[in-house]
């Protein structure tokens, strides 16, 4: 079943808004060297949440190979190390070396509201990836591009209700009050909450994946299926419940979210059931995003990008055909 992920086209809102222009800024606002109108590159400060996943570094590599002086940009690329701290601090430098655009992916939904307030003083248009934030601020960004979490935690759900409807399920949750966890988590109980067991916060990484279900697995025996946030963390709780001595996609199934290459191939193997895609190579429509916001324009990108669903039927070929 695809999940097509679309942007908003003018006033109509799409099924899975992507990119979506809030409200565009009147100028470039920095003193970066391209200025408003400036004939240089568009000077591009970019603050990611970290390196934690396979998904990251795609959308790392995806955003760097868009984000290029030959496309037209200066970036400057910032590693938060998952830290929001280390993010307020990249974006305040940013907005000291007057960027002409500032760009980031938050690692949580809260706590943004004083450092978007400077990046608005400062008249630096800015551009949300990824993940979303709350604030109290009017227009507080002038671009998002990002996918729906809450539609991919109901596809797992759905899956899950047709497929393991008496399932005692586990949940490992991404990062604590991120936008991912939070979204899939209520689009994936909506469904099935009554069936979830137990939940634990794995960081979205592999590590922590593996920590937290090897205590899962001593506190709830009886779990009969998985449903983790992100590949990631599937893949190191797959390392704990073959340590347990119990067979994985089969005593305990496994349903994840993300779709890179090591949760596919964990698919084709028959030891994940169910796989989400989340896409992450979204670089050449952020830099489309950019343009648009760095020249103040209020029209919106139709971008059409398919996210679908994979289950045991995948075959090597589609793995090998995949960008990521
Ligand atoms: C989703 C992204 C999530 C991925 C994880 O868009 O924010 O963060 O699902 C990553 O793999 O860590």
């Amino acid at each position: 079943m695809p999940i097509s992920r679309r942007s908003i086209l003018g006033a109509a809102l799409a099924a899975i808004p992507v990119v979506g222009l809030a409200a565009c800024s009147s100028n470039s606002g920095g003193s970066g060297s391209s200025g408003s109108g400036g004939s240089g590159p568009i000077t591009v400060g970019f603050s990611q949440v970290g390196a934690e996943s396979g998904w990251r570094t795609a959308n790392t590599e995806s955003i760097k190979a868009s984000l290029t002086e030959a496309n037209g940009f200066k970036l400057t690329f910032v590693d938060a190390q998952q830290k929001q701290e280390n993010q307020i601090k990249a974006l305040r430098d940013f907005i000291a070396q007057g960027m002409d655009v500032i760009a980031f992916s938050p690692v949580i939904q809260t706590g943004w509201d004083q450092v978007l307030q400077e990046i608005k003083d400062a008249k630096i248009p800015l551009v949300l990836t990824d993940r979303a934030v709350t604030s109290s601020l009017s227009d507080p960004y002038q671009g998002f591009i990002g996918s729906d979490f809450k539609k991919e935690g109901t596809a797992a759900g759905d899956w899950v209700k047709k497929n393991a409807p008496d399932a005692k399920i586990f949940e490992l949750q991404g990062t604590m009050g991120s936008a991912p966890q939070v979204d899939r988590q209520s689009g994936f109980e909506a469904v099935v909450g009554s069936q979830v067991i137990g939940r634990a916060s794995g960081n979205f990484t592999r590590a922590e994946g593996k920590t937290a279900m090897e205590a899962a697995l001593q506190s709830y025996p009886d779990m009969t299926l998985l449903f983790a946030h992100n590949d990631d963390m599937g893949l190191g709780a797959l390392e704990a419940i073959t340590a347990a001595g119990k067979t994985p996609g089969t005593d305990i199934k496994i349903v994840t979210v993300d779709a890179v290459k090591d949760g596919l191939k964990a698919l084709y193997d028959k030891k994940f059931n169910y796989v989400v895609e989340c896409n992450p190579v979204f670089g050449d429509q952020l830099a489309d995003l950019i343009k648009k916001v760095h020249a103040g324009q209020s029209s919106t990108t139709q971008t059409i990008v398919t996210e679908t669903t994979f289950d045991q039927s995948i075959t090597q070929a589609t793995i090998d055909a995949r960008k990521y």
